[in-house]
């Protein structure tokens, strides 16, 4: 029988390709959050994937893209910090969009950061005809030869109908070292659980917004704390969270009609903090202003980047 086998794989790509898709439909659970708009994850997130012959841990990571804001180098900077320490890296593209010049530059500077083994990934196979599929894995094979990626493997997936999951894990699996599970069973992140709380109100608030809001808003917990006059049996959490914007304008957007949306945002995220702590949650809401925090150092740490 073959030894068992752990380490690390990142996930790596322009934004919107569908790398936290990915990593959360491996993983079995939401560990990431998600957005149809670009640019949605802000850090390095780890996933378990639990298997007989080994224990995978994947490294979800924002999308690499030209930065506008010091948020976003440092982004780029936490997606370089990620691919010296893992033993595999997982390139993904989407097979509805044509291999452009983010994808060559996120592939070179893969290329050169590590030569550890890569996966060529066309994501969201279930988007595209065959003939566009084709075409993206020959572009990506191309890409592979050009940048000098040398792909191990390239495989098309499907996030969305599950489409050669398996099959993917299959592949990375006997690339990682053998070595014993560094998890215990039954974990699937080390996510501390204030930033998965701070995480779901920012997916439920992102819904629906347009242009550069999605970008301005960021979201700090406070407090979560028990509620000392409920009883054993009908335990309650408070949480106070703060959603942060960077102009007045924006904080009428995401407070709503009437304090509508942000009701909708309150009640959306709360029954997926109410699944992970495994409680009931009240949820204290508050809209701040944080001026031009995308391109402030002092604000930037604040807000924990
Ligand atoms: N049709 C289809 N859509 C998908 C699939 N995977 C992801 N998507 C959609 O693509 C969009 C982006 O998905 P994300 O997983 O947030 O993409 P990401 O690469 O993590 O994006 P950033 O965090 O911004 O870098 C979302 O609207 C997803 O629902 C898939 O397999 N099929
Ligand atoms: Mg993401």
């Amino acid at each position: 029988m073959s030894e068992f086998r752990s380490g690390f794989a990142c996930v790596v790509g322009r934004p919107n390709v569908g790398k936290s898709t990915l990593t959360n439909q491996l993983v079995g659970e939401k560990i990431a959050i998600t957005s149809k708009r670009p640019q949605t994850t802000r850090h390095a997130i780890r996933g378990l994937v639990h298997r007989i012959d080994g224990q995978l841990i994947l490294v979800d990571t924002p999308g690499v893209h030209k930065p506008k804001t010091l948020l976003g180098s440092r982004l780029n900077d936490v997606v370089r910090d990620t691919w010296s320490e893992v033993d595999v890296a997982i390139f993904c593209v989407p097979a509805d969009q044509k291999i452009g010049p983010g994808d060559k530059y996120i592939a070179q500077e893969l290329s050169s950061a590590t030569r550890k083994p890569k996966i060529g990934v066309v994501t969201k196979l279930d988007s595209a005809s065959q003939a566009d599929i084709a075409e993206r894995l020959m572009e990506l094979d191309a890409l592979g030869k050009e940048t000098g990626c040398d792909w191990k493997e390239i495989i098309p997936i499907s996030a969305k109908t599950r489409a050669n999951l398996d099959v993917l894990l299959d592949l990375i699996i006997p690339l990682l070292p053998e070595g014993p599970a560094l998890y215990p069973a039954g974990i699937f992140t080390d996510e501390p659980v204030e930033t998965m709380v701070a995480e779901f109100i920012r997916e439920a608030a992102l819904d629906d917004l347009r242009e550069e809001l999605p970008h301005s808003l960021a979201v700090v917990v406070e407090s979560i704390e028990p509620d000392e006059e409920r009883s054993a049996e009908r335990p309650l959490m408070r949480i106070r969270a703060s959603i942060y914007v960077e102009r007045d304008s924006q904080k009428g957007i995401i407070i709503g009609n009437k304090g509508s949306k942000l009701k909708e945002i309150g009640s959306i995220s709360r029954k997926q903090i109410e699944k992970l702590i495994g409680m009931q949650v009240f949820l204290d809401l508050h809209v701040k202003i944080a001026p031009e925090w995308q391109s402030d150092p002092k604000e930037l740490s604040k807000l924990g980047f």
